[in-house]
């Protein structure tokens, strides 16, 4: 048999509509308790469940997976989690296990079926896979089989850059390391992760601006802050621990702004968990103003912030003198900028914005906080420069309490960028890594993720592996990505758990299971431990203390060390690396800037921070020593008549694409995921009833995507905005509709058209 039925790579529909109450007006608190307690015990029983939530993010325990928000530094309460970070935690360290009887049971289609909640319901990956070309079930293969495959493939390949090599943002910094090592040594460049969908817009746009494709500010920094602008981020779900934060800055007189499409739970108000367990009950209110933006409108609004500070001079002159360029190009072009143009784009009220503009004003020290809301779109690099200059207005960088805070999303994911994982890696990255390791690095630019499926598509990609992930459901445009990685020759899945991207494979397809945070890594004997770094440049340990899922597990370093002694065993001494990964860090110390002695400043408790020019000394790594201000036109935020703009977020109880439970507390949803949320007067006008189907069509360029079977939900959204969830509205994100620079998928606008279903 030559030709596999193509197993589904949608998620299937659902029947009922979900169940709606009134959005929650506090997050956290007793229900958030309630909940960890329930994810934890349920999937790993109450004792496993003590011990592992009691290590999460202590200074000698492990790095929580749940996101890349950092751990306070000194003292830190024996509860250092959230509801969320808990979710992900149990997640991993379920009881439940996948055997090779269940891959013998269900084939592939019939595994594409089950919802994704489902998929991952079954339990830890613990045997190797190897699905042949033609069948439908995987079947069991041992590891020495495995890598004998993979080896045989690559080997096979005329060209290097037939290969190409994903990361999620999971992967330590050691296998990171190695990974990258690996790749470029097999002679290629072509390392797409999920950065590229996700803050490659602000590694970017403060790249070119600030001189370090990084934030500028530390935790301490909230305690010193007057106002702290939240842009484009649901810390109450996706951050939660940020919460606390803004919590503390609160008490010590900071203000905050709010600036979102949705008034998102967190942000309204908050109950500490811990205030919970310490019988304190109040709640504390978080957003001194909500700016309820239309999607995109943010750079509208920025502009007229700016304008409201060049109308009262509340300027830094001396900053802006010393330490920046292009002001004049600035201010002239926000003169240029219409009030009525802002305002009709913002969505806003001129009020609204002058107040906004007043309260920057009066700030001595101001953090911009930003996520999803503003990378992914296709003007995201600008927006995020926006923010740039609002910073450098104030001379908001490099100095207490203030900076540029791009929240990032995967724990170790500003870890992995730092360790090498770049398509784009500049001369200066390779020429140190060449010298420390003693062989050439390929200099050709590779492939992203965007780049990789057309790759694909056009056949130009033989074998893809994916270190962490689930890049079928995380990439745009499902259908398309879906048809890409059909024409794969070999696929190679290094994951915990399993997902679609098992499903909707190559021609062939192996599956290997590997170590998760929370496990204990032994290595010849000795018990290891791994290193992270933070959203905010911090880099510790993170040591598993659970015992593994099954003996027969690799950790990815062992996995990728394994690959590599197969093929280039005269390179380095691998199983070395491998059995002592102080050996991967003491490498890491001679080819990466900024890691000196690193296995001994890794050690001290609480890790060490990196070098930050902007932060530390008003450094500007830019061309001309100095940070830049930009002028960027107004983008055009409108769609054609009686079409909406679509943004598709995430909801309480998933983490990307891995769903927990399929439903949305703090929104008040409850048993549905497949919905639309939508502005009463929209729905009225088409006729649509609450909780009634629609069937979605995407509009681009000429091009149209369907999705069919999503309940409306009548939302407190502004009117010609629609927000859905990822990954079941992927599908309709065009594969070509990317942000200019960052080639980010525009996941945050696409533009819809939906009629009912009668
Ligand atoms: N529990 C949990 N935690 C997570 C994750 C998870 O899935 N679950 N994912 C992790 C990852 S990888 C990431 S990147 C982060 C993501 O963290 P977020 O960026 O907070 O995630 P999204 O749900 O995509 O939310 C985007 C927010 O931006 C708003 N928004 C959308 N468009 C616009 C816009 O045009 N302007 C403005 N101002 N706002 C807009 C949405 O209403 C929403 O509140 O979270 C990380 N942490
Ligand atoms: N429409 C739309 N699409 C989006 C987004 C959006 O907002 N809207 N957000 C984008 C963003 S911000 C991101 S970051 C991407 C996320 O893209 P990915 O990082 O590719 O997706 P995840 O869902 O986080 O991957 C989950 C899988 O990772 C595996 N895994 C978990 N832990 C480990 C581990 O320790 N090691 C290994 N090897 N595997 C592990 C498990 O098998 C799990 O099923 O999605 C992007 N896609
Ligand atoms: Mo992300």
């Amino acid at each position: 048999m030559d030709e596999r039925k193509v197993p589904q790579s949608r998620t299937p529909e659902e029947k009922k509509p979900p169940r709606v109450s009134k959005m929650k007006k506090v997050a956290a608190g007793i229900p958030a308790v309630v909940s960890t307690m329930k994810h934890g015990i349920g999937r790993m029983g109450v004792l496993r469940t003590v011990k592992t939530l009691r290590t999460v993010n202590q200074m000698e325990g492990f790095d929580c997976p749940g996101c890349a928000w950092p751990d306070p530094e000194g003292h830190r309460t024996s509860f250092e989690f959230c509801e969320n970070g808990a979710k992900a935690v149990a997640d991993e360290a379920t009881k439940k296990r996948i055997s090779a009887k269940f891959f013998e049971k269900y084939s592939i289609q019939e595994l594409s079926q089950k919802s994704d909640q489902w998929l991952n319901a079954q339990g830890r990956l613990i045997q190797p896979m190897f699905l042949p070309k033609g069948e439908n079930n995987y079947r069991t293969i041992e590891w020495d089989e495995a890598f004998e495959m993979i080896k045989e493939k690559l080997v096979s390949l005329n060209d290097a850059n037939r290969a190409a090599f994903y990361t999620s943002g999971r992967t330590s910094n050691e296998a990171a390391f190695l990974y990258q090592l690996f790749v470029r040594r097999f002679g290629t460049n072509n390392l797409p992760d999920c950065s590229n969908m996700c803050h490659e817009s602000s590694g970017k746009a403060l790249g070119e601006t600030m001189g370090i494709g990084k934030g500028t500010v530390t935790l301490d920094d909230f305690n010193h802050a007057d106002l702290i602008i939240v842009m484009g981020q649901n810390p109450g779900t996706n951050h939660p621990r940020m919460l606390t934060a803004l919590r503390d800055a609160k008490r010590n007189g900071a203000r905050i702004i709010h600036v979102n499409p949705l008034p998102e739970t967190g942000l309204v108000s908050f109950k500490h968990p811990q205030d919970f367990m310490k019988l304190r009950f109040g709640k504390e209110n978080l957003a001194d103003l909500f700016l309820q933006v239309r999607i995109n409108g943010d750079a509208a609004l920025l502009k007229g912030i700016m304008k409201v500070l060049l109308d009262k001079s509340a300027m830094d002159f001396d900053f802006i003198e010393k330490y920046t360029s292009g002001f004049q190009q600035l201010q002239s072009s926000l003169q240029e900028t219409d009030w009525d143009d802002i305002i009709k784009d913002s969505g806003l009220s001129r009020e609204e914005i002058e107040q906004a503009g007043e309260m920057c004003a009066e700030s001595k020290a101001t953090i911009a906080c930003w996520a999803m809301g503003l990378t992914q779109h296709k003007n995201g690099v600008a927006t995020i420069q926006e923010v740039v200059n609002l910073l450098l207005l104030g001379g908001h960088v490099g100095r207490k309490g203030a900076g540029t805070c791009p929240v990032r999303g995967h724990s170790n994911v500003q870890g992995d960028r730092t360790m090498g994982i770049w398509e784009k890696p500049s001369d200066k990255f390779l020429d140190r890594m060449e010298e420390a390791v003693g062989f050439k690095m390929p200099r050709q630019h590779g492939l992203d993720v965007v780049d990789s499926i057309s790759a694909m598509r056009d056949r130009k990609i033989d074998f893809f592996f994916c270190m962490g992930g689930n890049f079928l459901s995380a990439s745009p445009d499902t259908e398309a990505t879906a048809a890409a990685l059909n024409k794969v020759e070999f696929t190679v899945q290094v994951s915990t758990k399993l997902n679609r991207s098992h499903l909707v494979t190559g021609k062939e397809a192996l599956i290997l299971p590997c170590l998760g945070r929370t496990e204990r890594d032994i290595q010849n004997g000795t018990e290891q431990f791994v290193t992270v770094e933070n959203s905010m440049g911090v880099v510790h340990m993170s040591i598993g203390g659970l015992k593994p899922a099954s003996k027969n597990l690799y950790s990815e370093v062992r996995i990728i060390c394994e690959i590599a002694d197969s093929l280039f065993p005269e390179a380095l001494n691998w199983k070395d690396l491998s059995d002592d990964y102080d050996k991967i860090r003491d490498l890491i110390s001679n080819a990466i800037s900024g890691f000196e002695n690193y296995n001994e400043r890794v050690r001290t408790l609480g890790g060490f921070h990196l070098a930050n020019p902007p932060r530390d000394n008003r450094e500007f790594h830019t061309k001309d020593g100095k940070a830049k201000f930009t002028s960027h036109p107004l983008p055009n935020v409108d769609v054609s008549p009686g079409n909406l703009v679509m943004m598709t977020i995430r909801s309480h109880d998933q983490y990307n694409t891995t769903i927990y439970d399929s439903s949305d507390r703090y929104r008040g949803i409850k048993n549905g995921r497949r919905l639309i949320l939508l502005n009463s007067k929209d729905m009225e006008e088409r006729g649509i009833n609450d909780r009634q189907k629609v069937d979605i069509t995407s509009l681009w360029e000429g091009e149209e995507r369907y999705a069919k079977g999503f309940h409306a939900i009548r939302y407190d959204i502004p009117r010609g905005c629609a927000a859905t969830y990822f990954p079941e509205a992927n599908v309709l994100v065009p594969l070509k509709s990317i942000a200019i620079k960052s080639n980010t998928p525009t996941s945050k606008f696409v533009e819809i058209s939906i009629k009912p279903v009668s």
